[in-house]
């Protein structure tokens, strides 16, 4: 015998709709959240120990080839290769890296930007002139999971419609999804997105 209420028939099948896109939205929230470690991953992959010859390889490349920019001064304007790439930020290549006359290293002499035109008023980062040991702060290495913020931000505008589609393919029904707006779809599935990744990098 088939139940003939119609009202009870009506919150199982909302609570069973619930259900499913909760669930529904809870997997693609998965599937997103493995994305994102897989990019944090391939982000740290870079910085994450590599075999120690390799390492040793790498440094010591590395620390020649910076040796090597010490004792070159391509562009003969009395600034090393390595002084214009690791102190000033000026180019290695050009003698004059503004174009405004003076050379680099009358400008740093002079203590002006030689990376902003005379007479120009420049916001360029100025680390290079006035610490050094900043802008060679070494990467911290335990890079966190993208903010959440930016996170979700990033996702809202895809969410919407490729949401919808994929609850319509799981079987929800169309009449359901058109009942619920795409922001009310965005905000579910971010709400959970955001306690899934909440969980998950706590
Ligand atoms: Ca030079
Ligand atoms: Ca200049």
């Amino acid at each position: 015998m088939e139940n003939q209420n119609p009202s009870l028939e009506r919150v199982k099948t909302q609570t069973q709709v619930r259900v499913g896109l909760v669930v529904v939205v809870f997997l693609a929230a998965a599937s997103i959240v493995l994305g994102a470690i897989q990019i944090s991953r391939t982000i740290k992959a870079p910085f994450l120990p590599k075999s120690q010859s390799e390492a040793l390889a790498d440094l010591s490349t590395e620390e020649q080839r910076k040796e090597e920019l010490k004792k070159l001064d391509t562009d003969k304007d009395g600034l090393t290769d390595y002084d214009e790439t690791y102190i000033y930020n000026t180019s290695p290549f050009i003698e004059d890296s503004d174009s405004d006359g003076l050379p680099d290293k009358a400008e740093v002499l002079a203590g002006e930007d030689p990376n902003c035109p005379k007479g120009r008023i420049c916001f360029a980062p100025q680390a290079a002139t006035s610490t050094p040991e900043a802008a060679s702060a070494p990467i911290d290495s335990e890079l966190p999971l993208p903010s959440l913020d930016k996170f979700t931000g990033v996702l809202a505008p895809v969410a919407a419609g490729d949401l919808r589609k994929q609850l319509e393919a799981s079987g929800l029904s169309k009449s359901m999804l058109d009942s619920l707006t795409d922001k009310e779809l965005q905000e579910l599935y971010v709400e959970t997105l955001r306690e899934v990744l909440a969980t998950s990098t706590r």
